[in-house]
């Protein structure tokens, strides 16, 4: 048995709020995500930005271009038993004569299908980059990342079963979303045509299943990751490997963030061990600003 012994110690580690390791969803609570979010903030040279904030209309609608549509989608999940929404966007002039990327987009604790929608604006930061040729036309499909029953973004979404359930999803993107999505819309579907990126718990959700199935995902991008993310050396156990197929690893987060530190963890152990990736650290908190803005850098290199 000798996997018992980091196990082990790892959860050791996880009980203690101050200590960095994955949050054990059974321990998830107010009290240890405001502890979480009040971690010290320690800059190194490094955390800094990749990129400028974006020009100021990139998430105003324009009556000039063509835009995308967003559809509502269902499917049945035989992880959580039940009939699941999501919704999806449609690129410009969609058309089942063609065949999209996809890229699947995660959001937060308290989010559900319709959480990016209501404070980021995709589609309009997508329709603006694909009809100025700055991004690729692709489809976006925004899921409801709490997987369970009562998926609702209702009540305190920092309850230990609604934790669990975020990892929970893992199965259900895998097995239940994703083959849904590819028989019903005109898509490609080969790894290097499926990307996966998320806020916050769903930065955590991006790099664990992201990382877990480079099989599944070429392009990942982790915004603002919570402390749902796994240890790097459990994320990236073969370096070398990963590198082989990893088209873009894209890491971003606030540098007045707490939850900072998880981000840097996997950005510098990613350093250490040789695994390109872009590092974004800009100057937001916690906040809809940043994950905008790295929707908009992060989508310009998507699927290229
Ligand atoms: C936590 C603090 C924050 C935590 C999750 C979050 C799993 C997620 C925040 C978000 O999604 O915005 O301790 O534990």
């Amino acid at each position: 048995m000798k996997r018992s012994i980091p196990l082990l110690a790892l959860g050791l580690l996880a009980a203690t709020a101050t200590t960095l390791a994955q949050e054990n969803p059974e321990q998830v609570s107010d009290e240890r995500a405001r502890a979480n979010f009040a971690r010290p903030i320690e800059l190194a040279a490094d955390d800094v930005r990749a990129f400028p904030e974006p020009p100021e209309a990139f998430r105003t609608v324009r009556a000039d271009i063509a835009h995308g549509q967003v559809v509502p989608f269902e499917y049945d999940s035989t992880v959580t038993g039940t009939r699941r929404k999501a919704n999806v966007y449609l690129p410009p002039g969609y058309s089942a004569e063609k065949k999209y990327p996809v890229l699947y987009l995660l959001h937060g604790i308290g989010g559900d299908e319709n959480e990016w929608l209501s404070f980021a604006s995709p589609a309009v930061i997508l329709d603006n980059l694909i009809a100025d040729g700055k991004a690729v036309p692709m489809i976006v499909v925004l899921p409801n990342g709490r997987a369970m029953a009562d998926d609702r973004a209702i009540g305190n979404p920092f309850e230990p079963e609604k934790a669990a359930a975020f990892g929970k999803f893992e199965g259900d993107l895998l097995d239940c979303l994703i083959p849904a999505i590819e028989a019903k819309f005109s898509v490609l579907t080969d790894r290097a045509h499926r990307g996966i990126a998320g806020l916050s718990m769903g930065g955590g959700q991006t790099f664990n299943f992201g990382l877990g199935h480079l099989d599944t995902f070429a392009w990942v991008g982790a915004f603002s990751a919570a402390p749902n993310t796994k240890p790097p050396a459990l994320l990236l156990p073969d370096p070398a490997a990963a590198t082989k197929q990893l088209k873009l690893l894209y890491i971003s987060c606030g540098n007045k963030d707490g939850l900072i530190n998880f981000s840097q963890a996997v950005h510098r152990y990613a350093k250490e061990h040789g695994v390109p990736h872009i590092w974004n650290v800009d100057d937001h908190n916690h906040d809809p600003n940043t994950w905008a803005s790295n929707l908009y850098h992060f989508s310009q290199r998507l699927f290229r």
